[in-house]
């Protein structure tokens, strides 16, 4: 739950609050936070119980933060068998709003909040988005997706929460947005950055001068980017753009923000978050500062609570700087075949359970990424069953690319060739040509 600790640390501005506090502060917080969000979920959540007997433990046995490796880990598998709402918490008239992100077999995973938990993340939106250089008063443009997705209603709440002025323009419909920018000037805007720079030629095609907008500031997230991205951002708008990151079940945008003053990696809210660092093969600790997979565990969720949830995020953990918590290292992969399009998640099993529903095609494909402009780009690459027309052939291309957009929410090209190699032995999937 938010604490009064947390929204004036947001609000006041700098050196104040929670987000300052000494590491034996943190460090109290986080133990007192862990014991009861193990207990919350242990007598809540049947999974819990479950998999804590399983393992021979009991929320009775953590004592300190280093006992928390004790207790099982949570990966998409299991919020994917319990689907749709057995990992509640609490009974289903407290939960006050859901989301869900793609899962591997096209199956979402779903994700409760209580009004605690939407007043929760609310106040780390708003503590992400000051962290990122916005104040009160400021109008934000957000075009992240509204809907179940929760990069929309995330940032939503966050900017009403800081007290700033929310412009909700959602994803896409790239001309309305240089409208809304041309007549509501806002301060900031918050985004994907690959659609970023996707905005930021559209205007240049235009004639416009993106700089010539009054943005000041920009928050971008739910992709991996890069330096050389930012570089382009910040001189192509005349903006300070500062990376957000987050996952849909751990919470949604905010667990973690790059602050403005130093930009140097995302500091991650340890008052609500507790990171793990491990090697992705043993799920043994890396060394401290060391690439491994990050593995997080909320401790404020009262709907949802999560015990040491695989993000599969490769990245490191770093002291803080401009604030006392630590910071993760900018997340530029995955360890998995998760592939991000335009902040969508999705995974080749997606792309196959559509094309075995085409009796002209088989499931022999290749999912290949490319840059097209600045946008990344995904084309499938399939194989078609033997004999086929070529106006079968074309029929089934249309079919399968409209599939992809209404089913799984991105757009794509699809290419049908006579032979697929997908490579010996385990198939290669994905087929990465953006570098
Ligand atoms: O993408 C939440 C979000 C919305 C974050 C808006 C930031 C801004 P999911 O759809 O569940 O949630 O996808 C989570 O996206 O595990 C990462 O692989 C990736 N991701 C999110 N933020 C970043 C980032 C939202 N800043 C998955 N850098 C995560 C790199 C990111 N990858």
């Amino acid at each position: 739950m938010a604490s009064a600790l947390d929204i004036v640390s947001t609000l006041n501005g700098p050196q104040t609050g929670i987000e300052y506090a000494s590491r034996d502060e943190i460090t109290a917080l986080q133990t007192e936070r862990m014991k009861n969000t193990l207990r919350h979920a242990y007598y809540n959540v049947p999974h819990y119980k479950k998999a804590f007997e399983e393992k021979g433990v009991h929320p009775d046995d953590f004592r300190e933060l280093k006992d928390l490796t004790l207790f099982p880990f949570t990966d998409k598998s299991i919020l994917r068998a319990n689907y749709p709402f057995g990992m509640f918490a609490v009974p289903r008239e407290q939960i006050s709003r859901i989301h869900a992100s793609s899962g591997t077999t096209g199956q979402p995973t779903v994700v409760g909040y209580t009004r605690n938990d939407i007043e929760t993340w609310a106040t780390l939106v708003a503590r992400s988005l000051h962290a990122g250089g916005v104040r009160p008063g400021d109008r934000v443009q957000v075009t992240f997706g509204y809907g179940l997705f929760t990069g929309g209603l995330g940032l939503h709440y966050g900017v009403e929460k800081l007290g700033a002025t929310v412009i909700p323009t959602s994803g896409g419909q790239t001309d309305r947005q240089l409208q809304v920018m041309r007549d509501f000037q806002p301060d900031a805007i918050v985004g994907t950055p690959s659609y970023m720079l996707n905005v930021l030629d559209r205007m240049r095609a235009e004639g416009m001068d993106p700089r010539d907008t009054p943005m000041r500031v920009g928050i971008f997230g739910a992709e991996p980017w890069t330096e050389g991205m930012r570089q382009d951002l910040e001189q192509g708008f005349g903006l300070d753009a500062t990376d957000i990151y987050g996952l849909s079940e751990v919470m949604g945008p905010g667990v973690a923000q790059e602050c403005v003053e130093t930009k140097d990696g995302l500091t991650l809210w340890e008052d609500h978050f507790y990171p793990e660092i491990l090697d992705p093969v043993t799920l043994e600790p890396v060394p401290d500062g060391e690439v491994g997979e990050l593995v997080i565990t909320p401790m404020t969720k009262e709907a949802f609570p999560v015990i040491r949830y695989r993000t599969h995020d490769l990245t490191r953990l770093l002291p803080g700087t401009a604030r006392s918590m630590r910071r993760l290292d900018r997340i530029s992969a995955r360890n998995d075949d998760m592939i991000i399009l335009r902040g969508v998640n999705c995974f080749p099993s997606q792309f196959e359970e559509l094309i075995v529903e085409d009796k002209n095609l088989r499931p022999r494909y290749q999912c290949v990424l490319s840059k097209r402009g600045r946008m990344d780009h995904l084309t499938l690459v399939v194989e078609h069953a033997p004999g086929r027309t070529a106006d079968e052939i074309a029929h089934s291309q249309l079919l399968l690319r409209k599939a992809v957009k209404d089913r799984i929410g991105v757009s794509v090209d699809v290419d049908i060739r006579d032979q697929v190699d997908s490579g010996e032995g385990k198939a290669k999937r994905i087929v990465d040509l953006r570098n």
